[in-house]
């Protein structure tokens, strides 16, 4: 079949950051010789004291470890606010659109910004927060939101920020992890036009959190919701008290910025932690030079500051580029269609960097919905969190971008910190569906199960030989587990977790995850984590979790359920235990079908065989391949004959 390619504009090499045959001298450079390369590079951000040392890696077992530019101190959210402030202190730093289109936006200049981060950070400190201490942030897309992941980075405290779509249960496990002392909420959350009670999931997290002992909350909606005594302060009367001057503390490179939990293959999920110097540079240089970004473009990534996107790239890379960073607190969909492209007239986006299954979700619409609106100040688009599958590529090119914008297709990771292998759009010819060539310092490898490199073209397990400066530095509390999770299985390598096949051109193409985990709309989910939610259900015995092939969301979650003997399995049950997954995890872990199982297939030494299951799941079960190892092939057969009918 032939493939399509798209070269680079011809306006766009003359003028960007990165042309091809730049790439090409920069990338050697990087790789080569990566001290010297990445001394310069540094210098986009400001050091209180520069570093002389720049790269002391391994990936070995007998002298593992990670630091970069480690004698080097700086603050990062210094580099995001107070260093704009003399020469672009009253352009607009965050341009906030609320979730209803009728109600006010906000234009936050950056001095403005400044002086709420310096008064959060002294109520912070008022509160007794230390350098060091983590903070838990479970905010909504709200401009206060940025305020307190800076305000967390400018006094040394350590946040993490718990997607405010997660449950109660999911937020108390995440702040029992990393023994939070104080948490920062809203009253509610408002998205498409439906009000999230975060401050009553606050408080039943809390109820098996008894380290926890400030809650700050902000009015968002002005719900009616309960403030416990001598706990709960209201964020506006206690921020108002506070001075807007807190200089911003000298925190030495390798010290903890953040931790943001996300999901593996096994048991629960990981508080990745990500120091300051290292992630500061690779967030600001990958945003440049992705995005091409020049200061005073304004640009909007679509990405919850839940997630890493919305570390990297609606708050830390964007502003400590001097951007005008959009953020938006609602869906694509609410109150129609149009509303990303309506919001791109309305503030003349001019790069935009958004996730396929909103696009695909979109796609299916129709075109009008984008067509009516102008979009004429696009120049750039982006595309993050899972593959785009080629037909939602060509459309977003053609349709959203009128076949003038460059895609650039984003793979990275919540572990790398910051985009790993996309094109740049003045310099890569794009071929829709692949995320193409490596950034700057990233030597990724394919290999095959047992190890071997495979060279030239070929399909095999993603790694990266090499460390980069935004490399994730330990799990929180677990230093072996990090070790064990991504430097075990291939000796000497950081493993992916993906599958990636790479053309004769060297280009790229992530394939999807070969672990135990799956992408719902590039949510990442551990299926370990599904599973245990369904067994502590009483009437569960037992739960196998898969991926399956879903239209919009790219995966969708397949349950295979066994009830307790005594239990009789119907349609109320089913519904109950939707419900409860919802509650355990929160929403984006609804299972998509739920099928019972008198039994699950197991080899004779009690194992499940996944192997089938993700078949079953994908519906592809004409060859389910070597099934002589199962305790009880009958078992497979009854899954066969029971599978429910699919949409
Ligand atoms: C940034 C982010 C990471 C996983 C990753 C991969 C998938 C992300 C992708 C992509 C294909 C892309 N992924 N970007 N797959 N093409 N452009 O999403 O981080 O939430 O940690 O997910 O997402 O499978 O391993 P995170």
């Amino acid at each position: 079949m032939g493939e399509t390619i798209y070269p680079v504009p011809s306006a766009w090499p003359a003028d960007a950051l990165v042309n091809d045959a730049s790439y090409h001298a920069m990338y050697r450079q990087s790789v080569e010789q990566p001290d010297a390369f990445w001394r310069d590079q540094a210098k986009c951000i400001d050091w209180m004291r520069p570093f002389t040392r720049v790269k002391e890696t391994s990936f070995d077992e007998s002298d593992f470890g990670i630091a970069w530019f480690s004698d080097g101190t700086l603050n990062l959210s210094a580099n995001a606010l107070d260093r704009h402030l003399a020469e672009r202190g009253d352009a607009i730093a965050i341009l906030w659109e609320p979730d209803d289109p009728a109600d006010a936006h906000r234009a936050i200049s950056y001095r403005e910004l400044h002086a709420d981060v310096c008064r959060f950070a002294n109520l912070l400190k008022a509160q007794g927060v230390q350098r060091g201490e983590r903070v838990t942030i479970y905010l909504p897309m709200v401009p206060e939101a940025a305020v307190a992941m800076l305000a967390c980075t400018r006094i040394g405290a350590i946040h993490s920020i718990v997607f405010a779509g997660f449950s109660p249960d999911a937020l108390a496990g995440r702040i029992t992890d990393c023994d939070s002392r104080i948490v920062l909420t809203a009253d509610e959350g408002l998205r498409g036009g439906k009000h999230v009670p975060l401050k009553a999931n606050v408080d039943e997290a809390l109820a098996h959190c008894p380290g926890v002992e400030r809650v700050i909350m902000l009015r968002r909606t002005g719900a009616d919701v309960s403030m416990v005594e001598g706990r709960d302060i209201d964020w506006h009367m206690a921020v108002a008290a506070q001075s807007d001057d807190c200089p911003a503390e000298e925190m030495n490179a390798e010290d903890p910025l953040f931790i943001l939990y996300t999901s593996g293959s096994t048991g629960k999920p990981k508080g990745v932690l990500h120091t300051t110097g290292g992630y500061a540079v690779w967030a600001a240089v990958t945003h440049r030079y992705v995005f091409d970004y020049r200061p005073g473009q304004i640009y909007w990534c679509a990405a919850d500051i839940g997630w890493v996107t919305g570390h990297s790239y609606v708050v830390y890379g964007p502003l400590m580029n001097g951007a005008t960073t959009v953020m938006f607190e609602g869906v694509p969909n609410f109150p129609d269609p149009s509303r990303f492209w309506q919001i791109v007239d309305k503030f003349g986006v001019e790069i935009f960097y958004g996730a396929p299954t909103a696009l695909r979700a979109l796609m299916r619409e129709g075109d009008d919905w984008v067509t009516k609106t102008s979009r004429k100040t696009l120049r750039l688009l982006g595309s993050v969190g899972e593959p785009i599958n080629p037909e939602a590529w060509e459309w977003y090119h053609k349709v959203v971008g009128e076949g003038r914008c460059p895609i650039v297709d984003t793979w990275w990771q919540t572990e790398t910190g910051g985009v790993m292998i996309s094109p740049l759009p003045g310099a890569t010819a794009l071929k829709p569906g692949s995320a193409t060539r490596p950034f700057f310092g990233v030597q990724p490898a394919l290999v095959d199960n047992d190890g071997v490199v495979i060279e030239g073209a070929g399909d095999g397990c993603l790694v990266i030989t090499d460390s980069w400066p935004g490399q994730m530095r330990t799990v929180w509390g677990d230093h072996a587990r990090f070790f064990q999770t991504y430097f075990t299985t291939f000796k000497g390598r950081y493993f992916t977790g993906d599958g990636c096949r790479r053309d004769a051109d060297g280009y790229y193409w992530i394939t999807g995850r070969i672990d135990d985990v799956i992408n719902v709309s590039g949510h990442r989910m551990g299926t370990a984590e599904i599973e245990s939610a369904l067994v502590a259900h009483p009437k569960v015995a037992e739960a196998a979790v898969v991926g399956m092939p879903h239209d919009i969301k790219g995966q969708g979650i397949y349950a295979f359920v066994t009830t307790n003997a005594e239990v009789e399995p119907d349609e109320a049950l089913r519904k109950e235990l939707v419900q409860w997954v919802r509650h355990e995890i929160g929403p984006i872990a609804t299972p998509d079908v739920i099928q019972f199982a008198p039994s699950l297939p197991k080899t004779r030494s009690g194992k499940i065989m996944r192997r089938i299951l993700r078949k079953i799941g994908e519906n592809d079960v004409s060859n389910l391949g070597d099934t002589s190892t199962l305790a009880d092939p009958a078992v497979v057969d009854h899954l066969l004959a029971h599978r429910p009918l699919l949409a």
